[in-house]
């Protein structure tokens, strides 16, 4: 039997892909024969191909051999983190069947509405046949059927209702948690929507806002609405208090016009807004600064002529990724709106807001790590190379092992978090809670942002070339990370959020940082498996007692250099601690011992480090600067 023959038997007795993997030789004369140059004599083989017609690349045959695709599983089923916190801190059988149906759904449903949204993104369309002006915003009909979806799935409400009292934020952020990488980023104005309820119940549930705050918080599709928050203008969206130039008029029934230009303003399909705004006297003066703005609400709705009050939507921004959800320019002309904070009181008024959707974007975060590694480790169950799978690699599984600890890292913080939320809303939070909560909002936000970037390129990459492909929807995971680490406060931003906070508690955040993290330490510290990881988060608090200790006798300079070293220092050793904390329940696993001794290899103090190697000494910035324009000609 020749060579061919003997392939052929085997393709026919093989039937599927798996026969062919791993066989070079075989292509051989398939090669050879695309490959011949015209007029030249053809080989025995070849025309053996060509007579028996299994010619398996000719014409229209495209090979037989398929890699098989990554397979969405119910994320709720597949996450052993998950739901081990959950089995720990909120045991309840409705939690977890209304969980695992709603994983379902995601996976056999709801996942591939994301990725409609994906590729019919919204568009704005100006004018009416007519020439009318009318600033229509077509999405999608996947995005409107996840509008309806938030709504019967409460996943706005149930941060609301409360139905497991301090856990409540806990299972609400759960569902979004396996929601959002299937949302076609739906979980942006879901994000606001939140916020904005949130705000709307701390000013106290009344006239003008009380029938917003019942719709943004339903159940019922047909009365649920989604709100904006539009803080960014043309000057930048970081510096608020002097970026901001929309000027609020009084009218003489006690509401405001609104005038202003608003430059970056997410989910623009929404119903309503939160916005800031300067209050003019009289003589049409304003008061400069962040004591110049008041926080304002206002409605998005069409006149008789179908025109939008008070806007122009100048235009969609083109982005980088979050495509699925549309970001617009809008003029404010005259928008009609109540002021619901006290004049001047508009940033400290709208940080609830910051607050929720800085949380929701740490979910997003943390969400995007685990699809990324849930798709990426079901697919080394399929993928052949060098003549195993990639399961059987162990430097590929080593790979996904790193990527599986930040995943878990960032998902303990992040639910930390709502921990404390929800004991801050149920009423249950001590002082010590309160502090926790206002300092790690910025430090979840600022690590989880950066993380979620870092783990989902790898997991790109655990893909070889399918994972830069467009239609597999890998690259749109991507590209929609990148923007967590952007909007809602840059990491430096958030760095110096962090530094603010510290000042204007005096220390007491810091003080309830050290107490939480010793008395996780000390709650884990007869469980020996895990005295590696005690002696190295114990070690890194002491070396960051150390640095604050420091710090506090140099020049304010020498701490803002530090500041993002600070958010990274806060941020490994309290996560450090959690997986700890985890790993020493009744309940832990193996791997959640394994997890939280792995974490402790990266560098816990990053901050002490830097500082012993002089990196914050006040010589630094000059060098800085003298690095980074190197190069350009003076003159
Ligand atoms: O809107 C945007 C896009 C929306 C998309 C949302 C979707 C996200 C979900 C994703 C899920 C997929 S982007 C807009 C982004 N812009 C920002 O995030 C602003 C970033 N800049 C800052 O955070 C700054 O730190 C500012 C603006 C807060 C700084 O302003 P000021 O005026 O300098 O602030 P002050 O003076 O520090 O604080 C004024 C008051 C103080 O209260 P009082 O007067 O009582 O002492 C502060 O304590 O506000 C209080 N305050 C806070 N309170 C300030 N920041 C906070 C805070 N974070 N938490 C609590």
């Amino acid at each position: 039997m020749s060579v061919c023959s003997a392939l052929l038997t085997r393709r026919v007795a093989g039937g599927g892909c798996r026969g062919w993997c791993g066989v070079a030789p075989q292509l051989v004369p398939i090669r050879s024969a695309s490959v011949a140059e015209p007029g030249t004599r053809r080989s025995d083989e070849e025309q053996l191909w060509e007579a028996t017609g299994n010619l398996p690349f000719s014409r229209a045959k495209t090979g037989s051999f398929f890699q098989e695709r990554p397979v969405l599983k119910n994320p709720f089923l597949e996450d052993a983190l998950l739901r081990g916190y959950l089995r720990r801190h909120l045991p309840q059988e409705a939690a977890f069947s209304d969980l695992c149906a709603f994983g379902e759904r995601v996976a056999n449903e709801v996942d591939e509405w994301g990725r409609e949204c994906e590729v019919t993104p919204p568009r704005l369309v100006h004018f009416d046949p007519w020439g009318r002006r009318v600033d229509h915003i077509v999405t999608s009909s996947a995005w409107k059927r996840m509008k309806d979806l938030s709504a019967q799935e409460g996943l706005v409400a149930i941060g609301y209702e409360r139905p497991f009292g301090e856990w409540s934020r806990v299972y609400q952020m759960s569902k979004l948690y396996i929601f959002s990488p299937s949302s076609g980023l739906y979980t942006c104005p879901l994000a606001m929507t939140d916020g904005a309820a949130k705000v709307i119940q701390s000013i106290g549930v009344s006239w003008p806002a009380h029938e917003a705050y019942s719709r943004l918080t339903s159940r019922q599709p047909e009365r649920f609405r989604t709100s904006g928050q539009w803080m960014t203008e043309r000057q930048g969206g970081s510096d608020v208090a002097s970026g901001t130039e929309t000027v609020a008029v009084p009218q003489t029934d006690g509401s405001y016009k609104l005038h202003g230009f608003k430059w970056f303003t997410s989910a623009t399909d929404a119903d309503m807004t939160l916005t800031l705004a300067r209050v003019q006297d009289r003589t049409g003066a304003t008061a400069p600064g962040s004591r110049g703005l008041s926080l304002f609400y206002a409605e998005v709705s069409r006149d008789e002529g179908g025109r939008l009050r008070g806007i122009e939507v100048q235009r969609l921004k083109d982005k980088l990724g979050t495509r699925q959800m549309p970001t617009a320019e809008l003029l404010l002309d005259g928008l009609p709106a109540h002021r619901i904070s006290e004049e001047g009181r508009g940033v400290a008024s709208i940080a609830n807001m910051l607050t929720i959707t800085r949380i929701h974007n740490s979910i997003s975060a943390a969400a995007a790590m685990r699809r990324v590694v849930q798709l990426a480790r079901d697919y080394a169950t399929r993928r052949t190379a060098f003549g195993k799978l990639l399961k059987d690699h162990p430097l590929h599984i080593q790979t996904l092992a790193r990527m599986e600890v930040e995943t878990r890292g960032a998902f303990l913080l992040v639910m930390d978090v709502c921990r404390l939320l929800g004991r801050e809303e149920s009423g249950t939070a001590t002082q010590l809670d309160a502090h926790l909560l206002r300092l790690l909002t910025p430090v979840v936000k600022l690590y989880t942002g950066k993380q979620a970037v870092a783990v989902v390129s790898e997991g790109l990459e655990s893909f070889g070339g399918q994972g830069y492909i467009e239609d597999t929807g890998l690259p749109g995971l991507l590209r929609d990370a990148q923007v967590l680490s952007i909007w809602e406060g840059t990491t430096n931003v958030l760095s110096l959020d962090v530094l603010r906070c510290v000042a204007r508690s005096s220390g007491m955040v810091l003080h309830a940082f050290f107490t939480h993290v010793k008395s996780l330490l000390a709650g884990a510290s007869s469980v020996p498996s895990l005295t590696p990881a005690l002696k190295a988060v114990d070690g890194a608090l002491s070396e960051l007692e150390d640095f604050v200790q420091v710090a506090a006798t140099r020049a304010p300079g020498y701490l803002e250099l530090a500041a993002r070293d600070l958010a990274y220092s806060l941020a490994r050793i309290y996560t450090g601690a959690l997986l700890i904390d985890h790993a020493s329940w009744k309940g832990a696993s193996s791997s959640d011992t394994y997890a939280a001794l792995r974490w402790c290899e990266h560098d816990l103090c990053p901050v002490a480090t830097k500082q012993a190697r002089g990196c914050y000494d006040l010589s630094t910035p000059p060098l800085d600067a003298a690095l980074v324009y190197d190069g350009p000609i003076q003159g």
